[in-house]
């Protein structure tokens, strides 16, 4: 038995009471009331999914499993990845069978292979990912497992088979991506000595500097998970809650990533940083940029990288890169840029008087950092994020499976009967 199923063993009782005791004692408890503006508004801010890998909250960001993730940022990926999954950090020793385990098996299949390679040359490197997970879907276990007729408390097992199989291929998969669409088109052997993400940054083959491979494992690290409410860890659970597997599951949760208001917005960010430094031949005074901001939001679009759904301060994962730049002395022009541009789009979005959060998030900065390593395609970008934040759904689908989570299936409302709900409620207070 590999040492994460041993914890995940460990813990599980301890997950199912919980939830178990939970539902005895407070089954019938009201804890939250919602509006019409929330169900037209994207249920935004409605306590309505269960997560317990990680939280966000509008003050403070993000904490995984109770840790703010500024205490995280010395971490590798694979700690993260047990931490998510068991609740515990790990060991040494755990640390380390973990990842050996997720770098058993980086070799890209040779199906997969072909299939890249047939892909249209205009395929986004998301829409090739994507793909690929579910050419790999033909090993899942947990549908051997579930078409066998194993018992459904015993499911999270074969759920943790496939999440290995998957996290230990998804580097190489999407390295492969980078090399043929970006590069040569020749794969890098990776080398079984190195860890998880050390072999992922080798795999890419941008840079054999160490802070290369630094900023991959932080960038790993710091989009892992982000709560289960965003539109692809919900649309992950939501797949896996039809017991679809994990491939399905992460496949169909990265194409909601891919997507310009969530996971795409790095790319759009950095997009918005090379044109800033194009049109003004380098880097532009505060002053020049708080224009070119303005003029952004007269036109109707938005400042890339600024504003969240949740937060409402500076998200700590910029405050992380932003560290790792001061750290290294880093400072190339987009660097430069995406640094200015934090002191000033807030004023401008806060005078604005539209973006309820105008500070920035995540995305603010990650691109800049990818860029002065070399990474300059930033259509590869969100596949970056998708490595990552595989970690974190994969994690949250084993959860799920573990305490026996239901079907997800909230229920929908036509726009007239929200009308006569919202009359029966205002009839009813108004004879109060
Ligand atoms: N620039 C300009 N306007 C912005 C803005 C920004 N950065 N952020 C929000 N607004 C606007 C919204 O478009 C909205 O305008 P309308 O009322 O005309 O539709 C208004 O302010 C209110 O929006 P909000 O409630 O503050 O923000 P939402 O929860 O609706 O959206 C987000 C959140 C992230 C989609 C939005 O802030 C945005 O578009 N930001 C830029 C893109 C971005 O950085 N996305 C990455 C998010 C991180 C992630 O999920 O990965």
């Amino acid at each position: 038995m590999d040492v994460l199923k041993t914890k995940l063993a460990e813990v599980l009782p301890l997950f199912r009471s919980k939830r178990a005791r939970l539902l005895e004692q407070y089954g019938d408890t009201i804890v939250a009331n919602v509006t019409v503006e929330q169900i037209i508004g994207g249920m935004r801010s409605v306590p309505s999914v269960l997560c317990d890998t990680s939280s966000v909250s509008p003050s403070e960001g993000l904490r995984i499993r109770g840790i703010p993730i500024l205490q995280l940022t010395e971490a590798t990926p694979e700690e993260i990845f047990f931490l998510l999954a068991t609740g515990e950090r790990p060991t040494d020793e755990e640390r380390h069978a973990l990842s050996r385990l997720l770098t058993s098996n980086p070799n890209v299949p040779q199906h997969v292979l072909t299939l890249l390679e047939a892909m249209c040359p205009t395929a986004h490197p998301m829409a090739m990912l994507s793909a690929a997970l579910l050419a790999m879907e033909h090993q899942s276990a947990f549908r051997r497992a579930y078409e066998d007729g194993i018992a459904k408390d015993r499911l999270w097992e074969y759920a943790l088979d496939d999440c290995i199989t998957l996290l230990s291929g998804i580097t190489g998969i999407a390295a492969a991506i980078y090399r043929l669409k970006f590069r040569d088109g020749l794969l890098i052997e990776p080398d079984p000595s190195l860890d998880w993400s050390t072999n992922f940054a080798r795999m890419l083959g941008i840079s054999s500097d160490s802070r290369w491979a630094d900023l991959v494992r932080l960038y790993l690290v710091l989009h892992a998970d982000h709560e289960g409410g965003n539109v692809s860890a919900f649309t992950g659970i939501t797949v896996a809650s039809a017991l679809s597997d994990p491939f399905y599951a992460i496949s169909a949760a990265l194409n909601g990533l891919a997507g310009p208001l969530h996971g795409l917005a790095n790319q759009e960010c950095l997009a918005f940083i090379l044109d800033v430094r194009q049109r003004f031949g380098g880097v532009p005074s505060n002053e020049q940029l708080r224009q070119l901001c303005w003029d952004r939001l007269h036109s109707g679009q938005v400042i890339p990288g600024y504003g969240h759904a949740v937060l409402r301060v500076t998200d700590p994962r910029f405050t992380a890169f932003y560290n790792f730049a001061e750290k290294y002395g880093l400072d190339d022009e987009c660097i430069t840029i995406a640094k200015r541009l934090y002191q000033v789009v807030p004023e401008v979005l806060r005078e604005h008087g539209k973006a309820k959060n105008p500070f920035p998030n995540v995305d603010a900065i990650s691109g800049s950092l990818l860029y002065d390593f070399g990474m300059t395609e930033f259509t590869f970008y969100t596949v970056m994020f998708g490595v990552s934040r595989a970690i974190g759904i994969c994690a949250q689908i084993l959860f799920h499976r573990m305490v026996g989570s239901p079907i997800v299936r909230p229920k929908s409302v036509t726009l007239d009967e929200l009308e006569q709900m919202a009359h029966r409620v205002t009839a009813v207070q108004s004879t109060q």
